[in-house]
């Protein structure tokens, strides 16, 4: 082992002024349930003071993330962050609320910045800190999609998060690849007979990562952090190119209440548009399974981006399409059979 090896404190003492409630990490619970947040001891990568919406599930998915990789290495991360309402609202100069080593990327170039991260690392003799990339969807799956394809294919030795809120929500709601069908964004058609994102268009990152043979690919979500965080450390405990794609509901985009984000993002799972499931070189390995499956207009009747849906018949129409991709999702992943073991 290098002399220079180092495993930093990736903790701090906390104090807690909500004791008792969902908001510290749920610590009434017994512990082997709870969440590292629920712990004083917790990594509390992405501090308070930051500026995200009420209810934004891509800050909380970004808290659980990093701080589940500061865990599992030791505080020995470098996050590299391309750009979008995760960089904005974590850093408005001269602030950060980030407690750990934090690049910010172009918009498009975060898997590559992070892989020179790597290199240079490895360079240094220093090969325990390692690189974290994330981004959002618009990050990803658009304008970032060659240089991730391209970390992926050297299969460099990085994490790359992805947390999708199905748009790109920073610069005021436009589709991107990520999209679903029927989601009204500012630059989706916002009349005629099929309001909303044109069925049949955008792609699913996760499955392409996994054509990529890499060694590791998961989806996750906010409504299941335990799993969430399992799957960052079980990523940071590989090494090559891992790609993790986290569901994160957004209110401002979705059009949804604040309060609303976790159960969103659980009505996502439930009823087959968001599978949860995990791949290795090239092969899925596992799927969460649906405990109580919900007909899709559960999930989509709360969100106003999908409000036309529900006033005419030929929104009844178009529900049943959205309805048979859920389905489709159930038989490919297996969702409704039985829990496997993690
Ligand atoms: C090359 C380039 N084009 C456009 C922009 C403007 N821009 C900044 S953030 C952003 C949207 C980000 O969307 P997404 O990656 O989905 O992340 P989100 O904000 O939704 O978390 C855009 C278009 C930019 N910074 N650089
Ligand atoms: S617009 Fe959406 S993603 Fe951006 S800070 Fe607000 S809730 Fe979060």
């Amino acid at each position: 082992m290098n002399d220079r090896t180092t495993t930093r404190d990736a903790t701090q003492k906390l104090h807690f002024y909500q004791k008792g409630t969902f908001t510290v990490g749920n610590r009434l619970i017994s512990g082997p349930q709870r969440a590292v947040q629920a712990s004083i001891d917790r990594s509390n990568a992405l501090t308070c003071g930051h500026r995200a919406c009420q209810g934004c599930g891509e800050a909380l998915g970004a808290r659980y993330a990093i701080d589940a990789a500061m865990r599992a290495t030791g505080g020995n991360i470098v996050a590299v962050n391309a750009t979008g309402c995760l960089e904005v609202f974590t850093t408005p100069y001269p602030e950060t609320s980030w407690q750990t080593p934090w690049l910010h990327s172009l918009f498009g170039n975060a898997a590559a910045v992070a892989t020179g991260v790597a290199a240079a690392m490895r360079v240094k003799g220093r090969p325990e800190v390692r690189a974290v990339a994330q981004g959002g969807d618009g990050g990803t799956t658009d304008i970032g999609f060659g240089c991730l394809s391209g970390m992926f294919e050297r299969n460099d030795d990085v994490l790359y998060i992805c947390y999708d809120n199905e748009a790109y929500m920073n610069t005021g709601v436009q589709r991107s690849s990520a999209t679903p069908p029927a989601a009204r964004t500012a630059t989706t058609p916002a009349m005629g007979k099929e309001p909303g994102n044109v069925f049949g268009t955008g792609k699913s990152v996760p499955k392409i990562a996994v054509a990529h043979g890499i060694p590791y690919v998961a989806t996750a979500t906010v409504a299941d952090l335990h799993d969430l965080e399992r799957k960052v450390i079980k990523a940071m405990g590989i090494h090559g190119a891992r790609y993790i794609h986290i569901h994160v509901p957004c209110p401002l985009g979705w059009g949804s209440a604040s309060q609303d984000t976790i159960r969103l993002a659980r009505l996502a799972v439930e009823c087959g548009l968001f599978p949860v499931f995990e791949a290795e070189h090239g092969a899925v390995t596992g799927s969460r399974k649906i405990r109580r499956p919900v007909p899709v207009e559960d999930y989509l009747k709360p969100q106003r981006r999908f409000a036309h849906l529900f006033t005419s018949e030929e929104g009844k129409k178009r529900l049943a399409l959205v309805q048979a991709i859920a389905d489709r999702n159930i038989a490919e992943y297996s969702l409704l059979g039985p829990e496997e073991d993690a």
